[in-house]
């Protein structure tokens, strides 16, 4: 019964807020706002298949990562903050590693991820199918206050955007300096969904010294608006390695990405654009967390796509 209700309790969040947040201000964004109506257009197709059933099943037989939930000392947040960290199958101190970063959204927290994709499970079952590299995979809590709980609804909003000096000043530092990654823009991804889409964006596209691979998964309104998320599209361009765009054409907030995809496909910068069938649901998350982890850290020439 939890588990159902966990599966379907954000689903029925976005439903809500799309319904509820009908305001003279959402429809003047010009269509950004969850209140309007879904209109699909000719690039809006999904692009990335369905994947086979089971992604994140335990296998047997399969070498199995570790999942420990860690504490650091924020001094941006100025408490000690908990964060989930997969180390994939085989881990050793005389390897180096990339490592994802990976948001969740507004109801959630650094458990989020786990209960929706279970991301350890679907990353041992890449690597067994050698789809993926090796990697870390970090989900912190991406609520930048105090108090961290899940709750608060669109409250919390101010807290998820002053995330990105807790991510930059105290999350990376804290992982780099206990496992043993490859710390440099290339071995760095972050994506998220919804709320976490929309500070992967920000943040990513922002310090594209940090991130060289990046995905909002229905990525929520609190995406910057597109000229500010790339006011440099040719060093977007130039620097990123992956850009991914997602939403489920049934997802209220899909002009959010929308609006995203027209302005980089009219600055030119590459990037995927995956539209499925889902809703502003776990099914979309996991699927395309299972796309974009077998694309990254894998060709260093690749451009943006
Ligand atoms: C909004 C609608 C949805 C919004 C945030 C969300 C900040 C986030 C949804 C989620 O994280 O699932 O208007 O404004």
């Amino acid at each position: 019964m939890m588990k159902r209700f966990n599966q379907w309790f954000p689903a029925l969040l976005g439903g809500l807020l799309a319904l509820t947040l009908i305001t003279p201000e959402s429809l003047a964004q010009g269509g950004r706002g969850p209140g309007r109506a879904i209109v699909l257009g000719p690039d809006d197709k999904q692009v990335y298949p369905d994947p086979p059933a089971g992604i994140n099943a335990k296998r047997e037989g399969v070498a199995h990562g570790q999942l420990e939930m860690i504490s650091y000392e924020s001094k941006s947040v100025g408490t000690t903050r908990k964060m989930n960290v997969y180390t994939p199958p085989g881990y050793s101190k005389d390897k180096k590693y990339p490592v994802l970063y990976l948001l969740h959204g507004i109801g959630g927290d650094e458990t989020e991820w786990q209960r929706f994709a279970s991301p350890n499970l679907l990353l041992d079952n890449l690597l067994a199918d050698g789809k993926a590299v090796p990697m870390i995979v970090v989900m912190p809590n991406g609520r930048a206050q105090k108090d961290d709980r899940a709750q608060g609804g669109m409250g919390s909003a101010p807290a998820f955007a002053k995330f990105e000096d807790d991510l930059l000043k105290d999350v990376i530092p804290a992982i780099e300096s206990r496992y043993s990654v490859q710390a440099d823009r290339e071995h760095r991804a972050l994506a998220g969904l919804s709320m976490g889409g929309g500070q992967s964006l920000n943040f990513g596209l922002a310090h594209l010294d940090t991130f060289a691979w990046v995905g909002g998964f229905s990525s929520a309104p609190n995406t910057k608006r597109p000229a500010e998320l790339v006011p440099d599209p040719a060093a977007a361009k130039a620097k990123l390695k992956l850009l991914w765009l997602s939403c489920g054409n049934k997802d209220g907030l899909i002009g959010i990405s929308q609006g995203v995809h027209a302005y980089l496909k009219e600055k030119d910068v590459p990037h995927v654009w995956n539209v499925d069938s889902n809703a502003h649901d776990p099914t979309h998350w996991r699927n395309n967390l299972y796309h974009f982890v077998q694309q990254i850290f894998r060709d260093p020439e690749r451009n943006g796509k």
